[in-house]
């Protein structure tokens, strides 16, 4: 028996008899010489059967290999730039036998409506849009733990079944939780960090956020993973240029290792390309003056919806960062902005071409009793945040970080509409299944 290999590997074997495991894409037969193409998660292939050289039981499946048949072909390695699949390669088979039949796979080539998709997410996964969207996803997440990495963070997990609230009331997910009341699925990882970071320094976590949110946006999930670096000694002005340097890395990655799937996409690489430092900063105060000298209507104190998002995002050739938003419309751990009492020290990045935010930060708010009168301004149940507040008083410092959504990153390197495509099982306001 030859070795078994994976489609991607083939390119190095030409002249070698091999064996490759996959699933049945297209079959097409002239009566003497059959072309079958397969996919094994590596890689596209065109297997050639030809009736004179291989053995009858083997020709004699070729009628029965349906879409998505799993199959084992036996065979020679061939360089042939122009087939199908697209490694260089194609294969000669000297055998083929069927491991499993597939009968009427519901999802074919022709045009599905994306309802029905999503009910057979677990069988759409297999097609090569949704094969390209997961393996950029992969380098994202990649890219991202690379760069912490390589700048000394230390990767810290936080806890998923949380006491306190981090960010909003009005999102929460809540459980009981044995005789200790309450438990809130977390919708940031943040306060942890925070603690973290007056240990260790530079830290990170990463992992799923849960926000009940009602909103049908394509930007919003009700389950996304974030990344939250969290640093010691970093002011808002450090915390964007760490971000601008980040999303920089990430986005230079996925240029670089994920061409082919980014071709596959027919996603047009030059805006992101552009996307190098530095990207602008403009105050809210700014944007709300810009926005409406672009016709909108906006006042001062309003948060920006993502229309707005999209309408000033426009006017740039790169990821913007809006900095110092009013104090209302955020969260309460956001440091008071000393020379403006009515804004955070705090920044939003917005993606280009209408993706809007993918990047929440701040500085934070290291003053025990003005920490202390938001907490009680905003009604939090004081009992929740003592811990927190603690930060404050033993060796309070000046600390920053940030959130980034990576659904909503992927969703925009890939140039895909909807942010649902980003994540292999979305979960939204009425999706909970496949
Ligand atoms: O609410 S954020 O703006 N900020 C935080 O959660 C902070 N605690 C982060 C921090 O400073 N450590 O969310 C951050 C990002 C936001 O920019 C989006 O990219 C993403 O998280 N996000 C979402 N993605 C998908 N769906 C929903 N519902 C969602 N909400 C936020």
């Amino acid at each position: 028996m030859p070795a078994t290999q994976r489609i991607d590997a083939l390119a190095g074997l030409i002249g070698r008899t091999v064996a490759v495991r996959g699933w049945v894409m297209t079959t097409r037969s002239s009566g003497k010489i059959a072309f079958v193409v397969l996919r094994d998660g590596t890689g596209y292939l065109q297997a050639v059967l030809s009736k004179k050289e291989v053995p009858a039981a083997a020709w004699g499946t070729v009628g029965a290999l349906t879409q998505e048949t799993s199959v084992e072909v036996t065979g020679t390695v061939r360089a042939d730039s122009r087939a199908p699949g697209g490694g260089g390669v194609e294969l000669q088979v000297t055998d083929l036998r069927i491991l499993g039949a597939s009968a009427d796979f519901p999802i074919t080539p022709k045009e599905h409506g994306t309802a029905f998709l999503f009910e057979h997410r677990h069988l759409w996964l297999r097609s090569r849009r949704q094969v390209a969207i997961a393996r950029v996803r992969h380098e994202v997440i990649q890219a991202i733990r690379d760069f912490f990495y390589e700048r000394g963070f230390v990767l810290v997990d936080t806890p998923i079944l949380t006491g306190a609230i981090g960010e909003h009331a009005g999102t929460l997910f809540a459980t009981d939780y044995f005789d200790l009341g309450k438990a809130y699925l977390a919708q940031t990882g943040q306060l942890y960090v925070e603690a973290a970071a007056a240990a260790l320094g530079k830290v990170y976590c990463f992992g799923p956020t849960f926000r009940a949110e009602k909103s049908k946006t394509r930007r919003h999930l009700t389950e996304f993973w974030m990344v939250e670096p969290e640093v010691a000694w970093n002011d808002c002005n450090d915390n964007m240029t760490l971000q601008e340097e980040f999303v920089a890395y990430v986005v230079a990655r996925c240029l670089e290792r994920r061409k082919a799937e980014l071709a596959e996409l027919q996603r047009d690489t030059a805006p992101l390309a552009r996307c190098v430092p530095p990207f602008p900063r403009i105050s809210y105060t700014d944007v709300v003056e810009t926005l409406k000298g672009l016709g909108a209507t906006m006042e001062w104190g309003r948060d920006l919806g993502g229309d707005e998002e999209t309408l000033l995002a426009k006017q740039y050739d790169r990821p913007v960062m809006v900095f110092n938003y009013p104090k209302a419309v955020k969260a309460f751990y956001m440091k008071e902005n000393p020379a403006d009492p009515r804004t955070v020290l705090n920044n939003d990045m917005l993606a280009p071409e209408g993706y809007g935010e993918i990047i929440g930060g701040s500085q934070r708010e290291d003053d025990y009793d003005r920490l202390l009168a938001r907490i009680k301004a905003e009604g939090l149940p004081l009992e929740a945040y003592g811990w927190y507040l603690d930060l404050r008083k033993y060796g309070t410092f000046v600390h920053s970080g940030f959130g980034l959504g990576v659904e909503r990153t992927v969703a925009w390197i890939c140039g895909i509409p909807h942010i649902r495509e980003a994540i292999a099982f979305p979960r939204t306001l009425y999706k909970l299944w496949p």
